[in-house]
């Protein structure tokens, strides 16, 4: 492992975002700031002092009925963020817009994305960016899950342009290598990548993406030698082989430990550790390669470096190819361009 130089990076480079940061999560001299954005943008500006706290509440009155919103809110903010950059593109509604893409889901993170909208136009019109609210309720809703708070620097403006084209989201069922090279060609790196996987101690995942594992890894005939046999064998009721086209594709907890409940947990690390993570892409962190495992074993160990690691990773994604200043816009609605004349406002 010596020979790669980018081993010794990693982890003085942890260490370091580590001593970054003090006890309270809310205090924004402990994160680097990302170049262009700003910590409480609207009330710096004066453009709308209660932003955050009016985010917060509508998160919190849909939190109530729907705990699915979390994961949901997580995997758009990803997939905006993966694409063209946080722009918010992945909210445009139109026919071949990032949305209608098969990786994308989540209709109900979409309706709340609306319902705040309309909150903060009536509150202060024209002022707070559909980017900057998937950002703020994306890290309260999983922070009402369970996972650590942090904080999320604010002053991003929303694309103008959004195609299907430009969606090229690994699929699940990538290894890590290519998930790594992703999230390279995004500026982000190793821990970064093990810290945002992290999410997927929530949520839901289709057999599609499994079923290699279950029964044929790697054209093996077999199952994946890397699944814990415990596991397997839940997996493969929950799983049938795929026989033929049309056959349902059920939904299966990613976390079988914190299922249902939607609760962020820890035990994604602990899991990896005991051969129990569903997705392979999750499995392959243990293999060891890049320094994954130790990254893995820091995480499983304390709930605390994570909490620190995961505010440092969102904040890096957060801030990918991120539009101020005069780029872009302010949308007065997030599902369409202020220029869009169709536009039901
Ligand atoms: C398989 O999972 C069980 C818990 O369900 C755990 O006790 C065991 O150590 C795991 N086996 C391996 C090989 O990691
Ligand atoms: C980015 C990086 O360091 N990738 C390396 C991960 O480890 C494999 C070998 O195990 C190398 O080939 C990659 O270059």
């Amino acid at each position: 492992m010596g020979s790669d130089p980018r081993f010794v990076m990693i982890l003085p480079l942890l260490a370091l975002a580590l001593s970054l940061f003090v006890a309270n999560a809310d205090a924004a001299v402990s994160l680097p700031q990302p170049v262009k954005l700003e910590w409480h943008y609207y009330k710096v500006h004066n453009t709308c002092d209660d932003a955050e706290a009016y985010i917060r509440h509508q998160v919190e009155l849909f939190y109530k009925h729907d705990k699915t919103i979390a994961p949901k809110l997580l995997r758009l903010l990803y997939s905006d963020c993966f694409v063209t950059g946080c722009d918010a593109s992945i909210l445009l509604d139109r026919p071949n817009s990032e949305k209608t893409a098969p990786q994308n889901w989540g209709l109900g993170a979409f309706v709340l994305i609306d319902k705040i909208k309309v909150v903060l136009e009536q509150r202060c019109p024209g002022a707070v960016s559909c980017s900057d609210i998937l950002n703020l309720a994306t890290r309260d809703a999983v922070h009402m899950a369970g996972a650590p708070s942090y904080p999320v620097f604010t002053g991003r403006r929303d694309g103008m342009t959004s195609t299907k084209e430009s969606v090229d989201l690994p699929s699940p069922s990538i290894s890590w290598k290519e998930s790594l090279a992703c999230f390279q060609s995004k500026g982000l790196d190793v821990q970064d990548m093990v810290t945002l996987l992290g999410a997927h101690t929530m949520g839901q995942t289709r057999c599609r993406y499994i079923v290699d594992r279950l029964y044929n890894y790697k054209n093996t005939g077999k199952p994946d030698p890397s699944m814990n046999t415990t596991l397997l064998n839940r997996l493969r009721k929950e799983c049938p082989p795929r026989t033929r086209k049309g056959q349902s594709d059920p939904l299966v907890y990613l976390n079988p430990e914190t299922g249902s409940s939607y609760r962020f947990s820890e035990s994604y690390y602990s899991r990896v550790k005991t051969h129990e993570a569903v997705l392979g892409v999750d499995q392959q962190l243990s293999n060891g390669d890049n320094n994954t495992l130790q990254i893995v074993d820091e995480f499983a160990a304390g709930f605390e470096d994570f909490r620190k690691a995961l505010a440092l990773s969102m904040s890096r994604m957060g801030s990918i190819n991120v539009l101020t200043g005069k780029q872009g816009e302010i949308r007065r609605n997030c599902r369409c361009t202020n220029a869009d004349t169709n536009c039901k406002r």
